[in-house]
């Protein structure tokens, strides 16, 4: 990715309306030590300002798990780091480090490779130290990144520092066995299978012994959590509280996401996901002083790009095998280099934003934003998969989630049915800012109470631009 060019002088925002037809974290970093700092300041998951700019990739060596979640169907990829109903590409560790190669070449602001399955990575320790020995080796300046259940995290904590490992996620969906005898009805430890709660305090146990041993090894944790309404979305606040008194970095809590076509046992048995409303409403309570990761796109085990975007396609084993490795370092460097400074600029102009700003105790609204990263509202409304939401009030614009769509141009056409559910998705928001936009959407936009505004700036400032706007129209009616 080349960083955006001419950023300052862009075109301001307009807000448009027609009536003719034609993708937070609260890690805002401010409060981390320079050395927490500059340990995510590439990790695209572990900082919301990184994961603008800098892209991740997962390599799916680690087929096996050793537990059963009633969310999982085990012919698809684990569902703790990744979207249900999702299969990936099996790869020795080899051909991995090559795709490894052949990526951190093509989109240099690649930073982090994670193994998070297709099952458990430590339910398959060797195929996934083989891989990062092997990239350690080849690609130092790549973070290594593991998800893990945290069953067998215990028994490799050693391992995972003497491979320099500094991120590592835990899914603790509990910390009361009886809750998690709701989601669990088999642990294999040791050669034996448990079932229910027998099963599920080993592993609690094991999660907070991992927990504890990764706080001790001075490896920085998230703690992923799947909100199950009805069964453990109320004892997630006491999860969060755990977890945090434990030395956890970040709390990633995450719909559930269940559908029968799935085959899940909650899918078959109908239990629901939580809406868009209810899991913010427990991410804020939860947020407090813990850094809260609210950008998570439960992404595949061969997940490649941004993490609003999903670049695998582009590399099947088949293609990615025909490739030949152009990992440079010095370019990579470059890249990165480019990318501080355009974050720099960004920083810049947002601080002159708030500087501006003088109300307090203000109302604060949603608005939708299409971009392709970088910061900057820089997305065509007919080419965003996602919008991202922010929570904007007069003090400041914050990131807060995102939201799936399909995408509005289809070959060059835009689907009226598909316009209904992205207009559903974002109902909740008063503006979608758009680089651009046709006049067709943005009729039926207006005609559901959502504004359109056509920029290509700084997130943040076209939040805010649009906020006084709105705010001085409102106290004009
Ligand atoms: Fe991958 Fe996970 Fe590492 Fe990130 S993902 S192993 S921490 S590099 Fe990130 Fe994807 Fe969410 Fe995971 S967006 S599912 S949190
Ligand atoms: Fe599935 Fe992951 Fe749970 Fe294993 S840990 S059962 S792969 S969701």
């Amino acid at each position: 990715m080349t960083p955006p060019t001419g950023l300052l002088t862009a075109p301001t925002a307009k807000t448009t309306k027609s009536n003719s037809c034609g993708c937070s974290s609260t890690n805002t970093a401010t409060d981390l030590d320079e050395k927490t700092k500059a340990r995510i300041e590439k990790h695209p998951c572990y900082s919301e300002e990184a994961h603008h700019h800098y892209a991740r990739m997962h390599v799916a060596v680690a087929p096996a798990c050793n537990i059963q979640c009633n969310y999982c169907n085990r012919k698809y990829d684990c569902a703790n780091e990744s979207r249900p109903g999702v299969v990936s590409e099996l790869l020795t560790p080899e051909e991995a480090a090559h795709k490894v190669l052949v990526i951190a070449g093509k989109i240099p602001q690649m930073t982090v490779l994670g193994i998070a399955g297709p099952g458990d990575p430590l339910a398959n320790p060797e195929k996934t130290f083989r891989t990062f020995e092997l990239i350690a080796e080849k690609a130092p300046d790549i973070k290594l990144c593991l998800s893990t259940n945290g069953l067998m995290l215990p028994d490799y904590v050693d391992r995972i520092k003497q491979l320099n490992v500094d991120h590592v996620t835990i899914t603790i969906n509990m910390v009361d066995p009886e809750i998690g005898a709701k989601i669990y009805p088999w642990v294999h430890y040791r050669r034996k299978r448990y079932r229910g709660i027998e099963g599920v305090k080993i592993l609690h146990e094991k999660q907070m012994e991992g927990l504890q041993a990764l706080k001790e090894a001075d490896i920085l944790c998230k703690v992923n959590s799947v909100m199950i309404p009805g069964i453990n979305d109320e004892h997630l606040v006491e999860v969060d509280e755990v977890i945090r008194a434990k030395g956890a970095f970040l709390h990633n809590i995450m719909p559930l996401i269940s559908a029968p076509e799935h085959g899940t046992h909650f899918g078959l048995t109908g239990q629901r996901g939580p809406t868009p409303k209810e899991l913010k409403a427990l991410q804020d309570k939860c947020s407090g002083n813990m850094k809260m990761m609210r950008h998570c796109r439960q992404c595949r085990a061969d997940a490649v790009g941004l993490l609003g975007e999903d670049r695998s396609q582009e590399f099947t084993k088949e293609k990615f095998m025909e490739m030949t490795p152009e990992y440079n370092l010095e370019q990579r460097q470059e890249v990165h280099a480019e990318i501080e400074k355009s974050k720099e600029r960004i920083k810049a102009v947002k601080e002159q934003t708030k500087t501006a700003k003088k109300t307090a105790n203000s109302p604060k609204i949603l608005v939708a934003v299409a971009t392709k990263g970088g910061g900057l509202v820089n997305q065509h409304f007919g080419h965003a998969k996602e919008f991202q939401v922010f929570e904007v009030d007069a003090n400041e614009a914050k990131f807060v989630g995102h939201r799936k769509i399909d995408h509005y141009c289809q070959s060059g056409y835009g689907e009226a049915a598909t316009l209904e559910h992205i207009i559903k998705a974002i109902a909740d928001c008063k503006a979608v800012l758009v680089s651009k936009i046709g006049h067709c959407p943005q009729e039926e936009l207006h005609k559901a109470g959502i504004q359109t505004v056509e920029a290509y700036d700084v997130i943040e400032k076209v939040a805010s631009e649009f906020y006084a706007q709105y705010l001085q129209t409102q106290q004009g009616e």
